[in-house]
């Protein structure tokens, strides 16, 4: 089996992400098809735990306390409370919960709520992520120990590009928090943001971060810029969607076995372009009304989706099971068949 390369060049990838759109969503597909269920997307919820007033200046966040979005700040939610809405992601159909809060990092004083909460999602049979900051290795460790599946920290942008987005936390501090994530035992869930104004080769020198870590991130969100009110980025413009879609079919590309996630930016999307990210190799997606703070499709409406393009929520560890990997199977030998677009005789 071959394995995924780790020593990719900037350059490379910029010749990837110019490739003629079809070429490289054929590709894509095609590196999918070899490691993935093509009618599989894995579904999580997001849930706020704690919103707003953070110390942080990133330029695109709403809950940023340098910027006036109107956000009302709220306490770490009880225990209680949060437990009552992982039972209801988990009736919606979500496999995963993913508990983000506004904080630069996690003091001592919350660790004793946030291993409870873990414990208590765990116990109803979700998968656990949290997004919370930067952890040290003590933090890490102790979060894993929980029983903590998957940490999210994104690095967000390229490094050439970080210092337009964010001055109050450095690259380095991000690339330590993925490694004391990794060292600890937990997946690695990180990815970044697109539609910040940033160039091409940015979006391909943020690509080589996350496919030239040791070990790939089990989860790379690429979330599309959600432009709130108030936010330093609010009136940037639009990029185009084809760019997302490709830096969405690079992702696969660099890190076939990763679950890549069509993330944040669904609201905006059609239903024609979010297939377009499937098919280039997308299979996580956020389910529930809410990300954070901003909002998201309905669950129904996500439903319906899934229905008409043949696509069934993913299991828990869905593609290690028998029965998928026979699907798989047939899929790669499918597209190992010549394909013939027109008859040569
Ligand atoms: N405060 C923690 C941190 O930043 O490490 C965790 C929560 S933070 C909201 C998680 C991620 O959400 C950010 O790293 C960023 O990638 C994403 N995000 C935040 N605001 C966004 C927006 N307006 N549009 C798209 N993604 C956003
Ligand atoms: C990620 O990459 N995107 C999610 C999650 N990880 C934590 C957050 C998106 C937030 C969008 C803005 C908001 O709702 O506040
Ligand atoms: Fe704070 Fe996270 Fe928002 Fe940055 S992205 S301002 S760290 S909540």
């Amino acid at each position: 089996m071959q394995h995924p390369r780790h020593d990719w060049q900037v350059s490379d990838v910029c010749d990837l992400l110019e490739k003629p759109f079809n070429e490289l969503i054929y590709l894509a597909q095609s590196v999918h098809l070899q490691h993935f269920n093509p009618n599989q997307v894995q579904v999580s919820t997001l849930l706020s735990i704690k919103t707003g007033a953070c110390p942080e200046d990133c330029k695109y966040c709403p809950q940023s306390a340098h910027y006036h979005t109107g956000l009302d700040r709220e306490r770490l939610m009880q225990v209680q409370n949060v437990l009552a809405e992982a039972e209801a992601a988990k009736a919606k159909g979500a496999s995963r919960f993913c508990m983000g809060a506004a904080w630069r990092n996690p003091k001592d004083r919350d660790m004793p709520y946030l291993i409870e909460m873990i414990k208590g999602v765990k116990k109803l049979g979700l998968e656990t992520c949290m997004t919370l900051g930067m952890l040290n290795e003590l933090q890490a460790k102790q979060l894993q120990q929980s029983g903590l599946d998957y940490y999210n920290h994104n690095l967000d942008t390229s490094p050439e590009f970080y210092g337009d987005v964010i001055t109050t936390r450095t690259y380095q501090d991000r690339l330590q928090t993925l490694k004391n994530v990794r060292d600890a035992g937990m997946k690695v869930c990180a990815g970044g943001i697109v539609g910040m104004g940033e160039s091409l080769s940015d979006r391909a020198s943020l690509l080589v971060q996350l496919a030239n870590l040791p070990k790939h991130p089990e989860s790379v969100p690429i979330n599309m810029l959600v432009k709130v009110e108030g936010t330093p980025f609010a009136e940037l413009e639009d990029l185009d969607p084809f760019e997302f879609v490709r830096t969405v079919a690079v992702a696969r590309i660099l890190m076939p076995r990763s679950h890549v996630r069509l993330s944040a930016g669904r609201e905006n999307m059609s239903d024609e372009l979010q297939a377009l990210c499937f098919l280039a190799g997308a299979n996580s997606i956020f389910y529930g009304e809410k990300l954070l703070t901003t909002a998201n499709p309905q669950a129904d409406a996500d439903l319906r989706l899934f229905e008409r393009l043949g696509i069934e929520p993913e299991p828990h560890q869905g593609y290690d099971d028998e029965v998928h990997a026979a699907v798989i199977e047939d899929a790669v030998q499918e597209q190992q068949q010549p394909v013939r677009y027109y008859d040569a005789s």
